[in-house]
Formats: C-alpha cells, sequence, structure tokens
C-alpha cells in the first residue's frame, strides 16, 4: 500500500511541478484554476504539496494506521487516522460521555464507571496518559487498550471489537499513579507503578515519617484475555522505595521477564517551600544521578504464587521491600539527573534513558546488567538495603542529543528518536553507532512521540507523531487556552520532513501508540441482536420483537422494550411517584450505522444503542409528570417521531 502510495505521489508530484512550471501548463483543478496556479495563490512551496500529497486522503479512503492518544484530563482517548490525521473517535473511560451513552443511564456504563470508585467516591474526570494496546510476542495484537488515570491511580480495559470501555479499576495503594499503563509482550499483565509516594495502606503518615512510611509501589494487574478484563484476584504488587516512580517498559526478547522504570527524587525532598525555603523542584533535582529500576517480574511472580512473606494491604497481594531484596526482584542503576523514559530497543537487548536536566540518552545493556547481578558488581545499596548496580558496569552508550531529552522511539531500522523538550525539537540517532543523525524542530514543547508500531519487537518506523504541549502561534488565537498540537512527520528518509499540523481541541494527551490498521477488527455491528457489550455475549434480558412488555412487582417495573426505525415499542410508560423502574431495551437494527439513541427527559439519561445491542436503564420516578423520551440519533426520516411518554402519576 505505501509503495503505491509512493508512485502515485511522485507522478502527482510531477503533474504540479510541471503545472508550477509553467503559465500554459493547462492541468486544471475541478474548480477550474490548474493545480499550478492553485499553490501559487496560495503561496504553497514544494515541500508543502509533498506534505499535502503524502497526508490527503480522499473520500472513502482510509488510512494506514490508526494512533490511540491519551486524551489527557478528558479522562479519554483519541483514536486518530494517521497519516490523514483525522480523528475518527472519542472513547470514554474515566469520564461521561454522553453521545456514546457513557455514564448516563447504561447499566453497563454505570457497571464500568462504578469500579473506578475512589474510596466509595464518584470521580468523573480522569488524568489520561499512557495507552498500552495489547501485545502477543511484543507485537501489537490489536485486541485491547488499556489507558491509566493518573490522578487517582485508576486503570481502564478497552475492547477493540467495539472501543467500548469494558472495565476502570482503581488501585488503593497508589496515591498517583505514572509508570502505567504498560504491557508485558504477551499482555500477561498490565503494568502500573506509582509516582508520588504515600502510605500503601491508605492511612495518615506525617511527612517527617517520609522514609519509614510512605512508599512507593508497582502492580501488577493480571489481564485474563478470555474474559477481556484484569482479575485483581490474580494481581501482584511490589512494595518500592519512596522515590518517585516513572514511565516503565516492559523487556522482550532476551530481557522477557523483566520491566524498568525511572525514577526520580531518590532525594526524597519533601518540599515545604514556605518553611524550608526548598521547594520540591529543587530538592528532588538535587542529585545528579536517579535510580532506573529494574525488576524481575517473572520471579516475582513465582514469589507471589508460593504466597511466602506476602502482606495483604487494602486487599492487595503485596511483596514487601525486604522480600524483594533477598529474592532478588529488584535492582537499581543509577540513571542521569531526572529521568523521564525508560525505553526497551525493539530486539530487547537495551534500555534507552533520557534525563530531562542531561543533554545525552543513556543506553543500558541488559546483558551487563544480567552480569553486574551476578557478579554483585554493586556500586552500594540504597537506604532500604536495594542493590545499585556499578553505572560503569551496565552502560553501553551515552549519546549527547540536545536539551531536554525526554521519550525515545524506533523505527525498525536502527534509528531511533527521542523528544526534546526544552529545545523542541526531535533528535534522531543510530542504535548501530551511537551517533546523532540529525534534528527536525517542532511546535513546541514536545513531550512524547509516537512512531508506528514504535514501541514493538518490529517497529515500521515511517511516521512519527511530536505530542506537543504548545502551539503558540500555529492556529488562529481562542484564547489564552491554546490548542494543543500533534505534528505528523515523515522518518522514512533523511531528512524527516513535517507533514501536518493537527489541533486537538483538548488537552493534555501524553503518549500515544500508533498501530497498523489491518491489524484492528472491530465489530461493524453487534454479532448479535441482543447482544450486552458489557458481558460480550448475549444478553439474557434482551428483548425480542412481539416479546415486548411491561411487568409491575409491587413498587418495581420491568419495561421490556425493543427499538427499530422509527419507534420504540411500547410508547406509553405509566407508572406510580416512587416505583423503581428499570427498562430492558434491545436494538432489533443489523445494518451498519442503524444507530438509536434513547434519552428520557429530566432523568439524566441518555443511552447509545447500536445495532443489535441491549441495555438496561434503572431509576426511580420520584417526580410524577410528563416525561416525554425519544430517539436521540438521527436515524431515519421519522426520526423525530420516534418517541414515547414516560407518565408518572402522583
Ligand atoms: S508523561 S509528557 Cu511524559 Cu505521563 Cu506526560
Ligand atoms: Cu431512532 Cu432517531
Amino acid at each position: 500500500m505505501r509503495a503505491k502510495r509512493a508512485i502515485w505521489a511522485v507522478a502527482a508530484f510531477a503533474v504540479i511541478a510541471l503545472a508550477i512550471a509553467g503559465p500554459q501548463s493547462c492541468t486544471r483543478g475541478p474548480a477550474g484554476a490548474s493545480v499550478g496556479e492553485l499553490a501559487r495563490e496560495r503561496g504553497l512551496s514544494e515541500a508543502d504539496i509533498t506534505a499535502a500529497l503524502k497526508t490527503y486522503l480522499p473520500t472513502g479512503q482510509l488510512d494506514e494506521y490508526v494512533m490511540f492518544s491519551s486524551g489527557g484530563h478528558s479522562g479519554q482517548v483519541l483514536v486518530i487516522g494517521v497519516p490523514s490525521m483525522r480523528l475518527l473517535k472519542v472513547i470514554a473511560a474515566f469520564t461521561p460521555e454522553p453521545w456514546q451513552g457513557y455514564g448516563y443511564g447504561a447499566g453497563g456504563t454505570m457497571e464500568a464507571l462504578e469500579g473506578g470508585l475512589v474510596n466509595g467516591k464518584e470521580v468523573l474526570w480522569g488524568d489520561t496518559h499512557h495507552p498500552a494496546i495489547s501485545e502477543t510476542d511484543g507485537e501489537y495484537d490489536g485486541q485491547f487498550l488499556f489507558i491509566d488515570d493518573k490522578a487517582n491511580a485508576r486503570v481502564a480495559v478497552i475492547s477493540l471489537k467495539d472501543f467500548e470501555t469494558k472495565q476502570v479499576l482503581h488501585n488503593p495503594l497508589m496515591g498517583s499513579d505514572h509508570g502505567a499503563t504498560f504491557v508485558t509482550p504477551n499482555t500477561e499483565y498490565v503494568i502500573q507503578s506509582s509516582q508520588y509516594a504515600v502510605p500503601l495502606d491508605g492511612s495518615y503518615a506525617d511527612l517527617s515519617e517520609y522514609q519509614e512510611r510512605y512508599r512507593g509501589a508497582v502492580t501488577f494487574w493480571k489481564f485474563d484475555r478470555a474474559a477481556g478484563r484484569i482479575d485483581p484476584s490474580r494481581s501482584f504488587t511490589l512494595e518500592l522505595p519512596p522515590y518517585w516512580q516513572d514511565l516503565a517498559d516492559a523487556g522482550k526478547g532476551p530481557s522477557m521477564g523483566w520491566v524498568f522504570l525511572g525514577s526520580f527524587n531518590t532525594e526524597m525532598a519533601t518540599g515545604g517551600i514556605e518553611t524550608t525555603g526548598v521547594p520540591f523542584e529543587a530538592g528532588a533535582s538535587a542529585n545528579d544521578m536517579d535510580y532506573l529500576h529494574a525488576i524481575n517480574w517473572q520471579r516475582a511472580e513465582q514469589v507471589y504464587q508460593s504466597g511466602n512473606g506476602l502482606r495483604r494491604i487494602q486487599g492487595m497481594s503485596v511483596i514487601p521491600l525486604d522480600v524483594s531484596i533477598s529474592e532478588g526482584l529488584l535492582y537499581l542503576i543509577p540513571e542521569p539527573k531526572s529521568p523521564h523514559g525508560a525505553d526497551v530497543t525493539p530486539d530487547g537487548r537495551m534500555i534507552v534513558t533520557a534525563g530531562k536536566l542531561d543533554p545525552h540518552v543513556s543506553v543500558y545493556s541488559f546483558e551487563k546488567i544480567q552480569d553486574a547481578i551476578a557478579n554483585e558488581t554493586f556500586s552500594g545499596r540504597d537506604p532500604f538495603g536495594v542493590a545499585i548496580l556499578d553505572f560503569d558496569a551496565v552502560l553501553e552508550a551515552q549519546v549527547e542529543l540536545g536539551l531536554g531529552p525526554l521519550h525515545t522511539q524506533f523505527d525498525g531500522r536502527g534509528g531511533a528518536y527521542t523528544s526534546l523538550f526544552i529545545e523542541t525539537a526531535v533528535a534522531k540517532w543510530s542504535l548501530e553507532d551511537f551517533t546523532l543523525k540529525e534534528k527536525i524542530g517542532v511546535h513546541y514543547n514536545i513531550g512524547h512521540l509516537a512512531a508506528a508500531e514504535g514501541d514493538t519487537r518490529t517497529p515500521d518506523g515511517n511516521y512519527l507523531v511530536a505530542l506537543n504541549k504548545w502551539s503558540i502561534d500555529r492556529f488562529m488565537p481562542v484564547g489564552p487556552l491554546h490548542p494543543q498540537n500533534f505534528q505528523l512527520i515523515d522518518v522514512t528518509g533523511e531528512p524527516m520532513q513535517l507533514l501536518y499540523d493537527m489541533p486537538i481541541g483538548i488537552g493534555e494527551p501524553h503518549y500515544a501508540q500508533i498501530i497498523k490498521a489491518d491489524k484492528l477488527d472491530p465489530w461493524l455491528v453487534y454479532p448479535e441482536v441482543g447482544f450486552s457489550p458489557h458481558a460480550m455475549a448475549s444478553d439474557p434480558n434482551a428483548v425480542s420483537s412481539g416479546e415486548e412488555r411491561i411487568e409491575r412487582n409491587g413498587n418495581r417495573v420491568d419495561v421490556y422494550m425493543t427499538a427499530i426505525r422509527s419507534h420504540f415499542t411500547p410508547e406509553h410508560i405509566k407508572v406510580r411517584q416512587g416505583d423503581r423502574v428499570r427498562i430492558y431495551l434491545t436494538s432489533l437494527e443489523t445494518i451498519r450505522d442503524g444507530t438509536h439513541g434513547f434519552a428520557i427527559d429530566k432523568h439524566n439519561i441518555n443511552v447509545s444503542l447500536e445495532p443489535g445491542e441491549s441495555e438496561v436503564v434503572e431509576f426511580v420516578a420520584d417526580q410524577a409528570g410528563v416525561y416525554p423520551f425519544y430517539c436521540s440519533e438521527f436515524c431515519s426520516a421519522l426520526h423525530l417521531e420516534m418517541v414515547g411518554y414516560l407518565l408518572v402519576e402522583p
């Protein structure tokens, strides 16, 4: 497909170049002006035209890749076609979303959100950071997507059959998370590690007791692929020192079985600028080195399964720090100042870290790490007794890239790409000779970047997306809160070429993953009429045509309702004030895009009924009155007539 497109692009470019070359050229655009005239009129350069040719998709044509991006504070996930950078969907994860009926009465979505209750409290936003596509043998398999909520230490599980959130889980051991979500190479586990340390048992402890009472943690959530859910009862956690653990990546190939996570504030600063005069930012970045954590999760799994030395804290199985030390589950590796990314190379042989306050990326050899562990080549132990591997013994190389290196992706051809936050650029460097190749400026303040399949065993490279925090002057001003900007970069050759700007309308996204579109196999309609998206199976309460009815049992009223263009059956629901009403809804539609909505006035209820979907809503009819209910999707010529009345008698 790429080759075909490339040939087409070359041909088209030749035509345009010809057109630009002379006014006598007669290549006419559909609106009358020649392509050359259009280009001249709009002041487009050759590079602009090439970029347009590489990104434009005529109507009906599909993208080669799909990008899943964190939706930042929206608590949602953005689904974007690459290279067109067209927004395809916004998947609601931690935040209610009315169009999808997520959190507005539909039973399954309410249940998913309820899983995310934080200490019994509804928290209706999420700070989504890092999406992770499920993997098989270190390759994206396109089946599931996971994402974390940093603010509330939660994890969501999304099925890529219907692009809907199936499960939300709160980790009671953590205040906030950051090394989340990352998956092991066969999605055995979904990794979540804490950011800012708190007491694991959720109790109070004064900051003066920081070293004794505060702790970090990394949880390995067991993913049950058949159930499409995380199974908390088979998940385990390692207690970690109260450093602020950061991004993670799972080893693969030779490093399979290990996970690496960066950290900062190994100084264990406790801030308090108002009294100590030392703000967190200074206290937490005082040392030249922080610690990359190397964790043997496969051995930790055995320790967990043996049950030896485990503690139960807030319902979670925790391997205490001393057990991790004695069992050889955890080692620390010095890494330069305030690191962020910890990225395992595609071959699994090296780990790349970037320290925001150091101009280098540091590349560690997994083999050397193993040797250092075997030979106890330690430079010491941290205050908790965790062995610190000797920096020089495990370092493979350092590459000076520029200011503020943050996060690294790979192209599968020996190329590595590192975002430079301060320099607001992307550096391309070589994994073969560890030299800087070139840089490209981006607009502005890049955080992470995502290359096509860029953190799998076999990256495609091809496209790179810069996730920029600032846009400054790129777009029409829309008030002081500026759009955040994704920039698409062609990395098929040198030099890299900036192709496209995509302001995203929400903020702040942190990370994205890009999968080959043909690896996704979503349903076009639900597999059968009466299918429950929550159970991912046929719904025993589904209603078939002719079976619609209203059943009363004391003050409980069960309505069995169907929807098909362009009516609900039944259309009249008469209940008494105070009744508990349950409406079982089934869409009898089987055609693509034949979606209905079901909204009840003044009840905070709106459900999206996709073809074949079965749902339930439940409420107490506590206010007498007349409430129209209607279809909230423009489904047919008689959509406005797709309506009914809920009559609540006093
Ligand atoms: S993150 S750039 Cu690096 Cu979670 Cu935000
Ligand atoms: Cu059904 Cu509108």
